[in-house]
């Protein structure tokens, strides 16, 4: 964009844009009588010179691979993102803004990923969006890196946020754009909407760090823009982002939170209620606004996205030409790109997954796991990731990459630092690109650190790999502040999640082939730290007893079971012990080794019912952990081997026994339940 001062007509078609984008987006909120009308009023001018003048992007291709990504990170403005997609020609009808936040509407309270054409990330819970973004301008450095050559800049693009007040709090936003300095990923284009209230009044009343400095010590290029409502300035603060090569870039933009709004603007009463018919009426009439009708679009307000969309229709066309000229220049690293932006997984990538030999030592399932990343690597090099500075513990690392680091975008592992919840919604942002399939390593009990961009990714359906080890109380020494124990059932509650505990190397092996095929929805692992013995019985039957969730690990040699042990991870080899104890005393066992409820919970019912057959109704699920939701499978005729407690700090042999987890343990458990 060249430099320049708006003329008077220019400045009443932006004027008339901009009071659209403002209308269209009260008119939403005020039909739903529910929503935030207060930052879309004050954001107007920011996002809609962004979306028509910056912005590269084809309305008509919202999977353009080369397109700017927008991340509205404050989701709570969802109505500014909606008129804004309705006016670009997203083809969000008007229909869906009279319909905001109703069921089964495109234009929900917050944005939704995939719900919404153009909707480049779910947002809502404030700090996430921008925090994805990190992961968002990681993957397309790495992209870069990876897929343009001299002459062809195939993935080139920028991701531009807003953010607001709130998110400026939230300490994922801290971890985050720290992150984002130490990396310097000069892709990064964020505006922060500086209104200085949110919803309990002004932010003085519990924010007063210089936001600026802040960012400036984090290595980030700072700009400020005194006036939100001037374009000028604002234009030039773009081009200046646009421009910046060398680090990421926050825009400072002073504006007014409800601007217009006589009664209103300037205070925490426009933030989050509908304006009411009343100061409805007065904002129209203060902007010059017609009353009626509402949800007005003027015919002059149209021509700059017309513009915009034109502009981007013929910038997908030359880089279409541009992939043409690549594909003939570099047939292969061509055809890599064409083949992840399709979706599918290479072919062959599977063939190293190594199998572990039973007479092999015992090996603890994070180890394997380490083992299997470095086997499958090199035949699926878009399985990238790193560790919240736990690399050495959660087996993470990939022999002979280097880091990413600013100095080389050229490195695929990822040193998160101590920063789970910006690692995990990083992860996320790593998953939208589906280009790269990302995973990253902490312990078990700090999921809790990063629950909430688990949940996002699940919600988002992101193939996102959580690597969680230390799964349990038998991490030992660390104690009870590092021992999870209700983790994996909160894990577990999650809708969309897929949780898997496998019991040895083998079964750890064939969670990773379930993880990397699964391309909608995240995976969490739980993996031991303490050594495991590479079962003789999964070496037979992971390969197909994994995908399935639950599968018979052992039977009795005649009859029918007459207990059902039900067990996953390091509890397996304890069900198995426990069985042959329990058969050395005339009883019929059959184990059952589930490392997955949810791979479980989707088979055929008749599956199902050969595993857990519905007249053997003496069961004992063996988990070291709370027993939470295992009743489903055990039953009223059935009962839980967990922990109703927290751990203690001990090695974990001693822990075993002062917590009841040897396998004379669970045989009089197991009794106890036949004796019912
Ligand atoms: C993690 C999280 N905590 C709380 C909320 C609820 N919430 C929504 S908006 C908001 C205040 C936001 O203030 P600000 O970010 O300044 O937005 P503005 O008032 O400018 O619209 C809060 C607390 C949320 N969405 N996410």
């Amino acid at each position: 964009m060249p430099d320049q001062t708006p003329d008077q007509d220019q400045q009443t078609v932006d004027q008339l844009a901009i009071n659209t984008i403002r209308f269209l987006s009260v008119d939403q909120v005020e039909a739903a009588q529910s929503g935030h009308p207060g930052a879309p009023l004050g954001q107007a001018p920011l996002a809609y010179l962004l979306w028509t003048r910056f912005l590269r992007h084809n309305p008509e291709n919202p999977d353009w691979p080369n397109r700017d990504r927008f991340v509205l990170s404050c989701g709570h403005a969802s109505a500014l993102l909606y008129s804004l997609l309705h006016l670009a020609g997203y083809g969000l009808p008007i229909e869906e803004l009279k319909h905001f936040r109703q069921f089964g509407s495109k234009t929900p309270g917050h944005p939704e990923h995939e719900l919404t054409r153009g909707v480049e990330v779910t947002t809502g819970p404030l700090g996430q969006g921008i925090a994805n973004s990190i992961g968002m301008a990681i993957a397309q450095c790495m992209s870069a890196q990876r897929f343009n050559r001299e002459g062809f800049p195939v993935l080139d693009y920028r991701i531009w946020v807003i953010m607001s007040d709130g998110e400026m709090m939230e300490g994922i936003s801290h971890e985050a754009c720290s992150l984002a300095g130490h990396l310097k990923l000069s892709r990064l284009k964020v505006f922060y909407d500086d209104n200085k209230v949110s919803i309990d009044g002004p932010t003085s009343l519990s924010f007063s760090e210089d936001v600026g400095k802040r960012f400036e010590a984090y290595g980030w290029r700072v700009l400020r823009v005194e006036d939100g409502n001037d374009l000028t300035r604002l234009n030039a603060a773009m081009q200046a982002a646009e421009a910046e090569d060398s680090q990421p870039t926050l825009v400072i933009v002073r504006t007014i939170i409800g601007y217009g709004s006589p009664h209103r603007q300037g205070t925490s009463k426009s933030h989050g209620e509908a304006l009411g018919a009343e100061e409805l009426v007065a904002t129209k009439n203060n902007l010059g606004w017609p009353l009626e009708p509402t949800f007005l679009v003027p015919e002059e307000a149209k021509a700059p996205f017309d513009e915009a969309r034109k502009r981007g229709q013929e910038l997908e066309r030359k880089w279409e030409e541009l992939m043409q000229r690549y594909r003939e220049a570099h047939p292969d690293i061509a055809a890599e790109l064409d083949q992840r932006l399709s979706g599918k997984l290479p072919e062959g990538w599977d063939q190293a997954i190594p199998s572990f030999d039973p007479k092999d030592k015992p090996i603890a399932t994070r180890a394997a796991s380490g083992k299997v990343l470095n086997a499958i690597v090199p035949r699926l090099p878009q399985l990238v990731g790193g560790s919240a500075d736990l690399t050495p513990s959660n087996n993470t690392a990939i022999e002979g990459r280097t880091d990413f680091e600013a100095a080389n975008s050229e490195g695929l592992y990822l040193r998160f630092g101590v920063r789970e919840h910006g690692m995990g919604a990083s992860l996320n942002g790593i998953a939208l690109s589906r280009i790269w399939i990302p995973y990253g390593g902490t312990f078990l009990v700090f999921s809790d650190y990063m629950r909430s961009t688990v949940r996002l990714a699940a919600l988002m359906k992101l193939q996102s790999i959580f690597v969680y080890t230390h799964d349990s109380i038998f991490l030992g020494e660390d104690g009870p502040t590092h021992q999870p124990i209700g983790e994996l059932a909160s894990l577990r509650v999650i809708p969309g999640l897929t949780v898997l505990r496998p019991a040895d190397a083998n079964e750890t092996a064939e969670a990773w082939r379930v993880a990397v095929e699964h391309r909608h929805g995240p995976i969490a692992f739980a993996l031991s730290r303490q050594n495991l013995p590479i079962l003789a019985e999964t070496a037979e039957k992971a390969r197909e007893g994994v995908p399935r969730g639950g599968y018979i690990l052992a039977d009795p040699s005649e009859g029918e079971p007459e207990i059902i042990l039900i067990a996953t991870g390091s509890e397996v080899w304890l069900a198995l012990e426990a069985a042959k104890q329990l058969t050395g005393k005339g009883r019929r066992v059959r184990v059952v080794s589930m490392p997955s409820w949810e791979l479980y919970d989707a088979q055929p019912d008749d599956y199902k019912e050969s595993v857990l057959p519905d007249k053997i109704r003496k069961r004992l699920a063996i988990e070291a952990a709370a027993p939470m939701g295992w009743h489903k499978y055990t039953g009223l005729d059935g009962d839980v081997h967990g922990i109703q407690r927290f751990g203690a700090s001990a090695p974990y042999k001693q822990i075993q026994k002062e917590l009841g987890f040897l396998p004379e343990d669970v045989v009089r458990h197991a009794e106890e339940v036949l004796g019912k």
